[in-house]
């Protein structure tokens, strides 16, 4: 896999190019052997996530999620780390990325809110792959509006604990995690302004997350059912009522990170294109010479480097100028989601009929690029966001 160009450009650093080739090994050599039948059956998904975590795990690239004090690379997680990490994996494999990036979905509320406890507790098992993480925040009826969160956090009446009832769906790594990251009301004020964040054990006594849920590119997907969950009470991150606001600054984070899953698939679709182009003889001629191909792939060329510039503007401004990214990270998921699923459209249609056949690379990027522009908020949800963020500025009330 040639290194891309854009790792010249200056939101890098020599440190980032080194980790960018580390990655690109990894997904080429170590990689494939691991991913076996993992879309075979959902036993078989789950396996193979497993395998790839603590793979990652061994060969030390899950450190970049975590900062070093426990275990992990740099001094904070660096947003520039986890693209480049998920651009790499995901030009792979769909999956391997989705095993990467949850053990930092799943923990960066821990490093960002946590106490220095509750991080020495998680943090070096998700930066060494013993430990699988997960982030529970969608319900059947909480998914665009976190503030409809129905799940209940009560104190139990035994100390300072808690217990938790309700339902949370779409959970990546239900009934694979070893723990939780769970959003639940706890009534300080209506909406929003009444949720908490809790680390929930795998083990808790009244979580039942057997549910799988099989998508069109099967992943460990699930629905967490808590009746009376038993949760201590140094579990709850954060103070009481902070929950939405360390949902929000987590996804501030990962949604850069989605966009670059995101620029990784479409880089693979555009690979795919280029090939077939060359390959493919119509008319008596290749596919590549003519025009309407061309315009094609100047089209998918432009939409990558345009979704790269936002994602790493998104991870640079994090990093460096270190203000809160709401905006530069909803853009580049918004547009690299959007026209990642245009590359990969455009690349099945160059493949034609191959294109929708099971088990070329085409057709399994067109069913991995779809969820990308649902998970960690919708297009439209991020269009909201940008457009409120718009009026802000133009009425000069801007948040800090
Ligand atoms: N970091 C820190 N604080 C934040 C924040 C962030 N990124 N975003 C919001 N906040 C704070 C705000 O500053 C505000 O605090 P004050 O009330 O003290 O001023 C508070 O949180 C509420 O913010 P805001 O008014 O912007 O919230 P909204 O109710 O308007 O947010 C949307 C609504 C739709 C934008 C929000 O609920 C959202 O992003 N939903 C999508 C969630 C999602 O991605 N779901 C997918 C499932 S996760 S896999």
């Amino acid at each position: 896999m040639p290194g891309p160009d854009h790792l010249g450009w200056p939101f890098f650093t020599d440190r980032h190019r080194a980790q960018a080739r580390e990655f690109a090994s990894f997904a080429a050599s170590a990689l494939p052997p691991l991913l076996g039948a993992g879309e075979e059956n959902l036993d078989a998904t789950y396996a193979c996530v497993s395998r790839i975590v603590r793979a990652l795990g061994s060969a030390g690239l899950l450190r970049v999620c975590v900062p070093a004090t426990y275990g992990g690379a740099g001094d904070c997680v660096d947003a520039r780390s986890l693209c480049i990490a998920r651009e790499t994996l995901a030009r792979a494999s769909g999956l391997a990325d989705f095993a990467f990036a949850m053990q930092g979905l799943g923990s960066v509320p821990v490093t960002l809110f946590g106490s220095e406890a509750q991080k020495r507790a998680l943090l070096p098992g998700i930066a060494d792959g013993t430990r699988i993480g997960a982030f529970a925040l969608s319900e059947p009826d909480a998914g665009s509006d976190v503030g409809a969160i129905a799940t209940t956090a009560t104190r139990d009446g035994h100390g300072n604990g808690w217990r938790l009832d309700g339902v949370k769906t779409w959970i990546s790594n239900a009934g694979l995690a070893d723990s939780y990251i769970v959003f639940a009301r706890t009534g300080e004020a209506p909406g929003n302004r009444g949720l908490s964040a809790f680390i929930v054990d795998a083990d808790a006594p009244g979580l039942d997350a057997s549910e799988r849920i099989d998508v069109i590119a099967p992943h460990p997907l699930g629905t967490l059912r808590f009746t009376g969950c038993r949760v201590a009470g140094d579990r709850l991150l954060g103070a009481p009522g902070e929950g939405f606001k360390i949902a929000m600054a987590t996804l501030d984070l990962f949604r850069s990170t989605v966009g670059a899953a995101a620029l990784g698939i479409a880089r693979r679709a555009f690979d795919e294109a280029v090939a077939r182009a060359r390959e493919r003889h119509v008319f008596g001629k290749a596919l590549a010479t003519f025009q309407l191909t061309q315009a094609k792939l100047a089209d998918m060329a432009t939409a990558i480097d345009a979704s790269a510039l936002l994602v790493y503007r998104a991870a640079w401004t994090r990093d460096v100028v270190a203000t809160r990214v709401t905006r530069e990270s909803s853009m580049a998921k918004l547009y690299a989601t959007e026209s990642a699923q245009r590359v990969v459209d455009s690349a099945v249609q160059l493949w034609g009929g191959l294109g929708v056949v099971r088990g070329t690379t085409v057709e399994r990027l067109y069913r991995e690029v779809r969820a990308l522009r649902i998970y960690e908020g919708t297009s439209e949800v991020l269009q909201l966001v940008i457009g409120a963020d718009a009026l802000r500025r133009a009425s000069g009330t801007e948040p800090a």
